[in-house]
């Protein structure tokens, strides 16, 4: 009894051992993974107060519908009134291959129930309005939503940022708040009239992954929404921000875009890849790069683990013999 206690004891400590150094190295190799991405802005998809130039013309995007540009303030793409529906897109395609996009905006209004909400696209088509929050269905490309009204989706908190891969033929599922086509999606309870800027950030590495981050409880504190690994965009699209209200209203203010092409000075690793809990799940559903070789270790870490109490156990029941 005595040995079999002394050995678990041994085993744990020595599998204890091998978890710390094992996710000592993944823990590493995630951050020094960090200051090899370099970035470069990307005027043509960056918006900043005045927005306009003395023309009162944008050089890079268009605005349309019922969107109003108050040079020192927002790009207002819905007022808190019912039926409104804006939107503001590039005019060029973004190619970058790598990108980083940075945007803050004020989801507030008057009244106790309101809505729909805004998004971001990076689709082929640009400046089609239609009724997925203020732009046409069936796109090409991602569609992001900032959805502050819950038509129906059980047991889930909104506001709720959800994003979809359109491929031309899905349809937004707007009866559950886009569930049947969602890639990932987080609740943000605080997002909307937050007191603080509130601020979202996508990142996009090329069939690598795309990642959301959000900032709305505290300044400079962000939450990661989602990182979804093999993600393929189209290679030529468009950046846009649009905004709907139907029945509810709500003010969907965009303040600013700031758009980064980004590189890894490290050809071998393309991203750094953060792990997030929607990531996790993700990797459940699909067989990534990235995340068939952390199962590959987790098996070999399991294997050398059990291989090493065997081979312990068996030492010791042989010196416990040899002992009588
Ligand atoms: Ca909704």
């Amino acid at each position: 009894m005595k040995f079999l206690q002394s050995s678990g004891w041994s085993a744990a400590a020595w599998g204890l051992l091998i978890s710390a150094l094992f996710f000592t190295q993944v823990v590493t190799a995630q951050d020094d993974g960090d200051d090899t991405i370099k970035s470069v802005p990307l005027r043509t998809h960056s918006l900043s107060q005045p927005y306009l130039d003395q023309d009162l013309q944008s050089r890079w995007f268009d605005f349309g519908g019922d969107t109003v540009v108050r040079a020192d303030q927002y790009i207002r793409l819905t007022p808190d009134r019912q039926h409104q529906a804006g939107w503001v897109w590039s005019r060029l395609p973004l190619t970058a291959t790598n990108w980083e996009i940075e945007w803050e905006f004020k989801i507030h209004g008057q009244g106790n129930l309101y809505g729909d909400g805004m998004a971001l696209w990076i689709t082929k088509q640009r400046a089609l309005p239609g009724p997925v929050f203020g732009a046409a269905d069936n796109f090409e490309g991602l569609g992001l939503f900032f959805d502050t009204y819950k038509n129906n989706r059980p047991g889930v908190v909104f506001p709720y940022v959800s994003a979809m891969l359109g491929d031309g033929q899905k349809s937004y599922d707007h009866a559950h708040d886009g569930k049947e086509h969602e890639l990932a999606g987080c609740s943000a309870r605080g997002l909307r009239g937050s007191n603080i800027p509130t601020k979202a950030k996508l990142t996009y590495f090329q069939e690598n992954y795309l990642q959301l981050d959000l900032q709305y409880k505290n300044v400079d504190t962000w939450v990661q929404c989602f990182s979804v690994s093999n993600v393929t965009l189209p290679q030529v699209a468009y950046l846009g921000f649009t905004a709907h209200c139907g029945e509810l209203s709500d003010n969907h203010d965009l303040i600013s875009v700031e758009a980064k092409n980004l590189y890894s000075t490290n050809p071998t690793r393309p991203g750094p890849g953060k792990g997030g809990k929607a990531r996790k799940l993700r990797a459940k559903k699909q067989e990534g790069g990235g995340w068939g070789w952390f199962f590959m270790k987790m098996v070999l870490f399991v294997v050398a683990c059990g291989g090493g109490y065997i081979g312990f156990v068996a030492w010791k029941q042989k010196n416990q013999r040899s002992r009588f």
